[in-house]
């Protein structure tokens, strides 16, 4: 086992003229007594960030007050980005960690793939088609924008396609389920201390 212990936690606190956030995150892997505590103003947001942190097994709070009444833009990119930063401080250096990881998950008849890359450089390709406007209070062009600047702020490389689906609802779910899985693969300890890079560094 690597001496060089990850720290898994992270908080992040960020105050702008838009949005006012406080995070913390625990990688975990938790097992038992998960906590997850979401509170952005926009009911779906929530929802998606809830799913993303019990299929990864985190514990999550996260309380945003955002500025909803301008729209839901501000709060839905800024919480993402917070959850990135603090993905990237939590997890440290990316040693003795699998640094790959792929999962499908589906949502009765909705199915996502989620391929991660924790690469040290953010890059997102996501390709959900959501065909509605809105998700309850969020906006479905806020969704795969959420999904890249998590990607962005946590330096992982994340391709995201939901193959099929009928309901959007369902659509966008399976997406954040798949991510979770595929994080949740991409971070599991080898065993090794190594950094997984031919580089020697990521
Ligand atoms: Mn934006």
């Amino acid at each position: 086992m690597s001496s060089e212990k990850r720290a898994l936690v992270a908080s992040v606190q960020r105050k702008t003229k838009e949005t006012s956030i406080d995070l913390t995150l625990n990688l975990g892997p938790i097992l038992t007594n998960q906590e997850i505590s979401v509170s952005t103003g926009i009911g779906f947001l929530d929802h998606m960030y809830d799913a993303l942190a019990k299929h990864a097994r985190w514990n999550l709070s996260l309380k945003c007050d955002g500025d909803l009444h301008v729209d839901d833009h501000h709060t839905a990119e800024d919480t993402a980005i917070a959850l990135g930063q603090a993905f990237k401080e939590a997890l440290g250096t990316p040693r003795g960690i699998r640094r790959f990881g792929s999962a499908f998950a589906p949502l009765d008849e909705a199915l996502s793939r989620a391929v991660v890359d924790i690469s040290g450089r953010g890059y997102a390709d996501i390709q959900l088609g959501l065909k509605r406007e809105m998700i309850g209070q969020l906006s479905t062009e806020m969704i795969p924008h959420v999904l890249a600047s998590f990607a962005t702020a946590a330096g992982i490389t994340l391709h995201v396609d939901t193959l099929k689906g009928v309901n959007d609802h369902h659509r966008a779910e399976s997406a954040f389920k798949a991510l979770a899985v595929a994080i949740r693969d991409a971070i599991e300890p080898t065993g090794s201390s190594d950094v997984p890079s031919t580089k020697g560094v990521l």
